[in-house]
């Protein structure tokens, strides 16, 4: 868990992938629409979610589910700042999801420490110069379009490519509009004006994001393309709600891939495999993990009944 304070200084660094746990104060949103609608509700969950570990808490108030009608900005401010005040008045780190200038300068003013824009700026140019001002970290997303139409725009000849050029531009936006390039993370975006193809491409490519000398953040969390890969033989996609196993394998390959963050609805399990990660990744390269059963079929580990 980290602190407001941790966010002081720059983005935090860890020694594992940073968690951000996601709290939609929607009534629409695809994974958890209408769940944790009310201000309490919200408040309550995303209290759970730290419990359980997450660095930082996303509250969002605007589903971004693809054509969904957006709320006006009086709601929207409405839906997250009672929560943002509550969570940052109690030290927690809190980001905003939203991509609004005017719901970013109010969550900022709340106690946010992270604005995270799905749309890199590209839906109201405003947000760079808050965030600017402000010195919060800031997420820039790959976006095309807002959700009515963001499908029809889901076209690349080469994804991977694409999307870490328009990425690039949003990185040197911001960078323009005055926030600091170490206080920018930069995020792929899946499903955002992507087919499922698209989104395992970019997954299977997540190193070559570095080039944008940017840490990364991947939220892979409840989408469709899980849902379409674990369907029923009748072609029933696997239920929203019953994708999270399939998403700890996901965070998995994003931590040993060397990603910064992962954006998950369900904090524990994903922390469970960060922490596999990162032990595995700590023994020395040619020695057999502690543990390992010797060849004699006898365990390695030191002491209690359990194998
Ligand atoms: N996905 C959603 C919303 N916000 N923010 C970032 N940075 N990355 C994402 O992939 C992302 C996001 C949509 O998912 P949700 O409706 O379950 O929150």
């Amino acid at each position: 868990m980290t602190t407001r304070e941790s966010w002081a200084g720059g983005l935090p660094r860890l020694p594992r992938p940073l968690v951000m746990g996601v709290v939609n104060v929607t009534p629409d949103s695809f994974s958890d629409g209408g769940r944790f609608v009310s201000t309490d509700a919200a408040i309550a969950h995303a209290v759970a979610l730290r419990d359980q570990g997450a660095d930082v808490l996303d509250i969002g108030g605007e589903s971004t589910r693809p054509g969904a009608t957006r709320p006006l900005v009086a709601e929207e401010l409405d839906r997250v700042i009672p929560v943002i005040r509550a969570l940052a008045s109690d030290g927690v780190a809190v980001s905003v999801d939203t991509m609004r200038h005017e719901v970013a300068r109010a969550a900022l003013e709340s106690g946010a420490v992270l604005v995270n824009d799905v749309s890199g700026g590209l839906a109201d140019p405003r947000i760079l110069q808050v965030v600017a001002d402000s010195g919060a970290a800031y997420v820039a997303m790959h976006w095309r379009a807002h959700s009515t139409v963001m499908q029809q725009h889901a076209s690349y000849d080469d994804v991977l490519g694409e999307v870490r050029d328009e990425l690039a531009q949003r990185l040197d936006d911001a960078v323009a509009a005055g926030i600091p390039v170490d206080r920018i993370v930069v995020d792929p975006g899946l499903g955002f004006a992507k087919t499922a193809d698209h989104n395992w491409q970019l997954l299977q490519r997540l190193p070559e994001l570095n080039a944008l000398g940017a840490p990364v953040l991947v939220g892979s969390s409840r989408k469709s393309f899980l849902g379409s890969l674990l369907a029923a033989p009748d072609g029933t996609p696997r239920s929203v709600l019953d994708r999270e196993d399939a998403n700890v394998a996901l965070t998995t390959i994003a931590a040993i891939q060397g990603v910064w963050g992962v954006r998950v609805h369900e904090v524990r399990a994903s922390m469970d495999a960060l922490k596999v990660v990162a032990r595995w990744a700590a023994v020395p390269a040619g020695q057999p993990a502690v543990g390992v059963s010797a060849p004699d079929g006898r365990s390695g580990a030191a002491g209690g009944a359990e194998t």
